[in-house]
C-alpha cells in the first residue's frame, strides 16, 4: 500500500472523496524515539503520498519532544509569526493550536497561506484529547481545486486573493501580537519585505496583501488549492457577528476581510460553494491523548471541531531546505 513501508507498525488508510489519512500504530513495547528515525523516510513519503498521517499513540512525552521529531522529520522549526490567530508559546518552537472558544468550528485552512512564509509541515501532537469532539480534520487540497467550479478557479488563479486587516487592541489581534513586536519601524519593514501595504491611523494598522490562490507542491507536482480566502471572507462570519462587525467597523475597517486579488468582491454564494467543497473532503480521526498528526501543509488543509471538556493540542511547523 505504501511505496515506502513502515517498520514495526500496523497501517490503515481511510479515505473520502480524495483525502486520504494514514492511521499508522506503533507496535508495542519499543523505543519510541528509534521509531521515529527509523521510520523518518516512510512518514515524509506517506506525506507526500497521502497527505495526512496520524501516529496512534506516538510515545511523545514531554513538550520538547514535539520540535525534536519535527525536525527530523520535517526539517527546521518555525516561529509563529505574522500571526491571525491567538496561540501561545508553550517551549521553543511548539505553540498552543489556536485558542478559539470550544464551541465554534475552525474551518479547513492551509497554514499561513495569507504570508509570504508559509511552514511546509504542520505537526499536532494532542497532549490531551477533549471529552468529545475536538478533532482535527484534514481535506485534501488538490481534491478540494478539482472538484471546484473551473469558472471560480479560473477567476481565482487569474487575480489571486486580496487579504485586507485592520489591526486594533480589543478586536481581533492588536499589530504588536500580529508580529509580535512593540515597533512601529520594525512593523514597516517587515511588510516591506513582504510585499504588504501598510496605513496608519494612530495605533491601528491597516494591511493589504496580495497572494496566490491555487499552487503546485514543488516535491509532488501536483496542483492545488491555497489559500485562506473563505476563512478571513466577512461571509465566513457567523451573521450576527458579521453584521455587529459591519456596524462597528464598517468594510474597510473590518479585522479580516478578502477579495480577488484586483480589489474586486469575492460573492457570498462563491465562499458557500468554497466551504461546501471543503465539507465534502472533509475526513474526521477522533483524537486520542499521545496522538501525532502530521501534515504536508500545501497538500492538505486542517481545522477544528466543537469540543467539550478540557483539551490541548501542540504544534510545531517546519520547514524544510530549499531543493
Ligand atoms: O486545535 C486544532 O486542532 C487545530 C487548530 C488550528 O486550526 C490551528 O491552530 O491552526
Amino acid at each position: 500500500m505504501m511505496k515506502t513501508p513502515f517498520t514495526d507498525a500496523d497501517t490503515e488508510l481511510t479515505e473520502l472523496n480524495g483525502t486520504r489519512l494514514v492511521r499508522v500504530t506503533p507496535r508495542p513495547g519499543g523505543d519510541h524515539r528509534a521509531w521515529f528515525s527509523a521510520n523518518a523516510e516512510a512518514l515524509r513519503s506517506a506525506m507526500y503520498e497521502h497527505a495526512a498521517v496520524m501516529v496512534k499513540g506516538s510515545g511523545l512525552a514531554e513538550q520538547a519532544e514535539l520540535a525534536e521529531i519535527a525536525e527530523e522529520i520535517g526539517g527546521t522549526t518555525l516561529e509563529y509569526n505574522e500571526r491571525s490567530t491567538p496561540r501561545s508559546r508553550v517551549t521553543g518552537k511548539v505553540y498552543t493550536s489556536t485558542e478559539y472558544p470550544q464551541d465554534q468550528t475552525i474551518p479547513q485552512h492551509n497554514e499561513s497561506a495569507y504570508s509570504a512564509n508559509w511552514p511546509h509541515n504542520v505537526f499536532f501532537f494532542c497532549a490531551l484529547a477533549a471529552q468529545t469532539g475536538g478533532e482535527t480534520p484534514v481535506a485534501d487540497s488538490a481534491a478540494v481545486l478539482e472538484a471546484l467550479p473551473a469558472d471560480l478557479v479560473r477567476r481565482f488563479e487569474d487575480k489571486g486573493v486580496l487579504y485586507t486587516r485592520t489591526y486594533r487592541t480589543g478586536m481581533g489581534l492588536s499589530w504588536q501580537e500580529g508580529f509580535q513586536s512593540d515597533d512601529k519601524g520594525y512593523v514597516e519593514s517587515y511588510c516591506a519585505d513582504h510585499d504588504i501595504v501598510t496605513e496608519w491611523d494612530g495605533d491601528v494598522l491597516r494591511t493589504r496583501q496580495r497572494r496566490p490562490a491555487v499552487v503546485t507542491h514543488p516535491v509532488t507536482g501536483r496542483k492545488v488549492w491555497f489559500n485562506q480566502a473563505h476563512l478571513f471572507h466577512v461571509q465566513a462570519l457567523p451573521e450576527a457577528v458579521r453584521e455587529g462587525l459591519l456596524e462597528i467597523c464598517g468594510e474597510d475597517g473590518l479585522p479580516r476581510n478578502a477579495y480577488y486579488g484586483d480589489g474586486t468582491p469575492i460573492t457570498a454564494d462563491e465562499i458557500h460553494t468554497i466551504l461546501g467543497v471543503y465539507r465534502d473532503r472533509t475526513l474526521a480521526e477522533p483524537w486520542r491523548t499521545g496522538d501525532l498528526l502530521m501534515i504536508d501543509n500545501i497538500l492538505t488543509s486542517h481545522g477544528r471541531r466543537p469540543f467539550t471538556g478540557d483539551r490541548k493540542v501542540l504544534v510545531a511547523m517546519t520547514q524544510r531546505e530549499a531543493a
